[in-house]
Parts: structure tokens; sequence; C-alpha cells
């Protein structure tokens, strides 16, 4: 039985990739900070909670991921952990320089140190991109970070490519587009927003506040999207690859369709910072813009360009970004009954 070694298993990908890589038969064994409360709901909502081994580590302390992977000798890691919310980089840009860029070459020395043959997946992100400098954005297309979370995160992948030439481990960089879920965090914008109509639907709120209603994104399904991952470590050669759904939509049409699937249809008034958007019908307001969501420097647009992944590994995304909404919906009317 193979093992590998996730870590971040606590968040979205952690747990999905954990469930996939269980039903490949591989014993999981997934890195755990201590929070004061621990965070294990995604595990539990997918029911393997008592099937992967939890091992305590942080990825700032570069000693408890060596002594891990001296105990548990993983054949793959996965790097998922990170400080993964954009905005939060802004107001601690110190911490996610630390835990983002520094917290990847503390996982690659682990592997340096222990085993050089344990394959590594390093998870990059379209936020490389940032003001993207190509329509759409391939592996070929030069980086322009705009956060200390994507300076953090170039770092950790061109440190992951540094490891690859060096020492020759085996390390591959997964540029991964938005990849949203039932299981995403609610800070994000997809599942603020899958919450908020849920709880609008159900009674339970008026309105929500929203920042910049014209950025765009590539939105796709975590669930599709760990597979991409995993298919990245078992390639010849270690190499970067995008995944993406080569479709683009705004924040604003993501509010359009999670409301028109509760059949509420919102009319925009306004302009900027004044923006609301009404019930079509009632003409009760149900979004309001707030400025404190603003970024200090935004990402305007990215959309990817997949074709490498689907040419060389077989992987493509099938579910696009109606059907996402209405899986996260769906999932949020259920919580929120
Ligand atoms: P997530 O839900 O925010 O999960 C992040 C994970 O990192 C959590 O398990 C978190 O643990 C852990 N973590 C944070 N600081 C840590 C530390 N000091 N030591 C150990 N673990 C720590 O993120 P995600 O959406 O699953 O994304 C997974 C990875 O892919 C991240 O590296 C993210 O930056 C990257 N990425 C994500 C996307 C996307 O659209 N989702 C796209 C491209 C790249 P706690 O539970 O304790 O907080
Ligand atoms: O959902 P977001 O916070 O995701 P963002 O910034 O694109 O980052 C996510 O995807 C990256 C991949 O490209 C990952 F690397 C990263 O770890 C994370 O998973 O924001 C998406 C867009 C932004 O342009 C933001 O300004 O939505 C805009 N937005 C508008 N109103 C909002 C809000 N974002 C949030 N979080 N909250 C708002 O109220």
């Amino acid at each position: 039985m193979k093992t590998a070694f996730i870590t971040g298993i606590t968040g979205q990908d952690g747990a999905y990739l954990a469930e996939f890589l269980l039903r490949k038969g591989y014993k999981v064994v997934g890195g755990f900070r201590r929070l004061s409360s621990p965070n294990f709901w995604r595990l539990e909502e997918l029911g393997i909670l008592n099937e992967v081994q939890l091992e305590e580590i942080d990825i700032l302390d570069a000693a408890s991921i060596i002594r891990i992977l001296d105990k548990v000798k993983p054949v793959e890691v996965y790097n998922l952990a990170a400080q993964s919310f954009v905005a939060h980089s802004f107001s601690n840009p110190i911490l996610t320089g630390n835990v983002t860029a520094l917290g990847v070459t503390n996982v690659l020395e682990a592997i340096r140190i222990v085993n050089k043959e344990i394959k590594f997946y390093q998870a990059s992100t379209s936020e490389l991109f940032g003001r993207a400098q190509e329509i759409p954005q391939k592996e070929t297309t030069p980086f322009y970070p705009r956060s200390p979370y994507a300076v953090a995160k170039l770092y950790g992948h061109w440190i992951t490519i540094n490891y690859r030439e060096s020492y020759n481990i085996f390390a591959a960089c997964g540029i991964l587009f938005n990849h949203e879920s039932p299981l995403r965090g609610i800070e994000f914008v997809t599942r603020k927003i899958t919450d908020a109509v849920a709880k609008i639907y159900n009674g339970k709120q008026d309105y929500f506040e929203i920042g910049n209603l014209n950025a765009k994104r590539d939105w796709g399904y975590a669930k599709e999207y760990v597979v991409g991952m995993w298919l990245m470590l078992q390639t010849q050669k270690p190499d970067t690859y995008v995944l993406a759904t080569g479709e683009v939509h705004s924040v604003r049409e993501w509010i359009e369709v999670c409301f028109e699937l509760v059949n509420k249809k919102i009319q925009w008034i306004g302009e900027g910072v004044s923006e609301i958007g009404k019930d079509s019908k009632t003409g009760k307001i149900l979004v309001k813009v707030n400025p404190d969501f603003f970024r200090p420097a935004e990402v305007d647009m990215l959309i990817g360009d997949a074709s490498k992944a689907k040419k060389e590994l077989g992987w493509e995304a099938k579910v696009k970004y109606k059907e996402l909404a209405e899986i996260m919906l769906r999932k949020d009317i259920e919580r929120n009954k």
C-alpha cells in the first residue's frame, strides 16, 4: 500500500484529495496544525475522518515535517498548506510570506533530507498571472503577481522548480485556476454568495454585502481538480500544468445565477460603491456593495488554457459554472435549513 502525505488536509482541496487517494487504495496521512479548536469539519462531512491518519505539523516548523516524513515514509507529498486567502495577505503579508513561500522550502528540504525519491506536488496558482499578460493564460504566460499571497506563491513555484533542477527531485507544479465546492471556505466569494443566497432563501437573512462585482474568474469544481494533482505525479517527468475550465464569469454573474436558482431575478441599480441589487418583483434590496471588500490591488480577470493537461494528463474540467453554482447552493440551502 502506497502512502501519501498531504499538508493542509483540513482545507478544501486537502479533504477532496484525501478522499480521492483513499479510494485509489493509498494510505493517507494528513498534516494538520494545532488550533484552539480542531478544524476537521470537511473530513467529517466527507465521512473520512476515521480513514486518514492525522499528524500534527506546522509548515513553519521544518523539523515537524522531517519527523513525519521519516515516520510515515510517503511515496508522494502534496503540499496544499498555505495562507490561501488573498485579502488576508494584504493585512498579514509577513505571515503569508512565511507560510505560503518559505513553508514550501521547509517541505522540500524535508524531502531532500529524508528521501529524495519522494514525489512532490506544489499548489501553485493562477494568481501568479495577476495582471494578465495574455488571454487565456497558459504555462508559458509571464507572471505578474498582484498581492502578497501571489508573490509568496511565486516564490513557492520557483523554489519547487529549483529543487527539481538542482536535486533531481520529482517536483511538479499545478497552476490551478479558482476551484470551488461546498467545502470552500466561507470567506471566498463563491461560497460567501451561495451561503448568503441560501440564508435569504431560508428567511434567515435580508441581504449581503459584496466587493468588486466586476472581477472575473475561471471557476471549476475542486473535486475534479484534485484528480489533476494526482495525475501530475504519475507522469514520467515532473512538469508544470495549468488546470482550468477555459470559461470566465464575473462575480455579478455568479450572484445572478445563484438567485435565479431560487427563482429571484436581480435588478442592478446605481454605480460603483452605490450599486445595489434589488429583487425585481418585490423591490427588496438583496445585495449592497461595500468598499471594505475591495482589494488594494485587484486581479480583474483570469481565464486558463488547460490544453497541455488535456493532452499530456488526459485531464479536463467537466463541471462548469452553472452546475457548480447549483451543487454549492443546494448544499448551503440544506445546511441553512
Ligand atoms: P484552504 O481551504 O485555505 O486550505 C489551506 C490549508 O492550509 C488548511 O488545511 C490550513 O489549515 C493549512 N495551513 C495554513 N497554514 C498552515 C500552517 N502554518 N501549517 C500547516 N498547515 C497550514 O485552501 P484550498 O482552497 O484547499 O487550497 C489548497 C492549496 O491550493 C493552497 O495552497 C492554495 O493556496 C492553493 N490554491 C487554491 C486554489 C483554489 O481556488 N482553491 C487555486 C490555486 C491554488 P487550517 O485548517 O488549520 O487553517
Ligand atoms: O473568491 P476570492 O477571494 O478568490 P481569489 O482572490 O481569486 O483567490 C482564490 O483563488 C486563487 C486562484 O486564482 C487561489 F490561489 C487563492 O488561494 C484563492 O483560493 O475572490 C475572487 C474575486 C476577487 O477579484 C475579489 O476581489 O472576487 C472578488 N470579490 C468581490 N467581492 C470578493 C468579494 N472576494 C471575496 N472574498 N469577498 C467579497 O466580498
